[in-house]
């Protein structure tokens, strides 16, 4: 196991690399090129350069999250043969820099969607959080409420030229069902799997957040079944899953722990984010602090789950609220997640010694 944390980059990322390391126990950061543009080749030397500056900070960067899947590869237009192509040089040219996991997701138009970017938990602190009276809104408001609430930074799936866009996607989406996406999915993996298999790279798929249909849009990333039949599409352990603890308990009817246990048992989970999450009511929540009494998830049962049956891969918390007067870009602020670090590594340490 591995501990890591997400850093956003020198551009993108206000917390100085070197704090990621006085983190105790965090080996590695997980980071992105974030000015490549969605369906372009990663080149090897902006790679190079990003890996070789966590390097001389003396972490690691084995995990990429995101290299995103271009609209045309899900939706399945002809054009997604180019797509392919580049994402196929992106995996060797990662490769070439020593990166091990890819993180990606295959949800249509949206990266992941929150309703309150701010959610003002009793202590004071901030958190994301959804709920469904805010969705019901219509697509327009909540857009325009995510632009307004990010306090500044554009946020991972929402670029501004993409939200710009959002109108002519859902268009393009119409006849894409779950069967279809489905079909685009297993498309896609046996184009890239076999190349992964070559270079020694692993693809992780992220849950869809949340998982289950918004606005209409199709879904295939939702719970122990389609994570199944995506293993099975292309059967090697190349083809894995980023396990996100959070999205996945975001359907009560996911049991996260089973789901854990099954596919750390397969060797498929390359990638666990690990957080906690505080049901409101149905399937409203918000992202609590890491430890079980905060949330509505048993998060020792959950180091178990991965631990007990050999999960070896890498961790990250998922997000952290803002605490002690800190600010930034929401989900990623340094001290909860640090906190959350030291209580993930003690769990960890706690089931590992019995
Ligand atoms: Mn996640």
């Amino acid at each position: 196991m591995q501990m890591t944390m997400r850093w956003f980059g020198p551009k993108e990322d206000k917390i100085p690399l070197q704090y990621f390391g006085q983190v105790p126990g965090v080996e590695g950061v997980v980071g992105a090129l974030y000015d490549v543009p969605v369906g372009e080749v990663w080149p090897t030397d902006k790679i190079e350069a990003l890996v070789g500056e966590a390097r001389q900070a003396g972490l690691s960067m084995e995990v990429i999250e995101s290299v995103n899947i271009h609209d045309d590869i899900k939706i399945g237009l002809p054009s997604r043969d180019r797509y392919i192509a580049n994402y196929q040089q992106t995996i060797r040219n990662l490769a070439a820099s020593g990166v091990k996991v890819i993180c990606y997701n295959f949800m249509p138009v949206f990266d992941w969607m929150k309703t309150d970017m701010n959610y003002l938990l009793p202590d004071g602190s901030l958190t994301m959080a959804f709920e469904k009276k805010d969705i019901d809104k219509s697509l327009e408001e909540v857009v325009n409420e995510v632009m307004n609430n990010s306090n500044g930074f554009a946020l991972p799936g929402w670029e501004p030229e993409r939200l710009a866009k959002v109108q002519d996607l859902f268009a393009q989406y119409k006849d894409v069902d779950d069967e279809k996406l489905r079909e685009n999915l297993a498309w896609f993996l046996k184009a890239v799997i076999p190349v992964c298999e070559e270079v020694g790279v692993k693809m992780a798929i992220h849950p869809d957040d949340p998982p289950y249909s918004i606005f209409g849009l199709p879904r295939v990333v939702k719970n122990r079944d389609d994570l199944d039949w995506i293993c099975n599409a292309v059967d090697s352990e190349a083809n894995g899953i980023t396990l996100c603890t959070g999205s996945i308990a975001e359907d009560p009817a996911n049991d996260v722990y089973s789901i854990l246990a099954e596919f750390s048992r397969r060797k498929r989970i390359h990638f666990a984010h690990v957080r906690n999450i505080k049901i409101i009511q149905d399937k409203d929540f918000y992202e609590s602090a890491h430890p079980t009494q905060y949330g509505s998830l048993d998060m020792l049962k959950v180091i178990k789950s991965l631990h007990d049956n050999g999960f070896d891969g890498y961790i990250r918390p998922d997000h952290g609220r803002f605490i002690w007067g800190e600010t930034g870009r929401p989900g990623y602020g340094l001290y909860d997640r640090a906190l959350g670090v030291t209580y993930l590594l003690g769990l960890w340490e706690a089931v590992s010694r019995q």
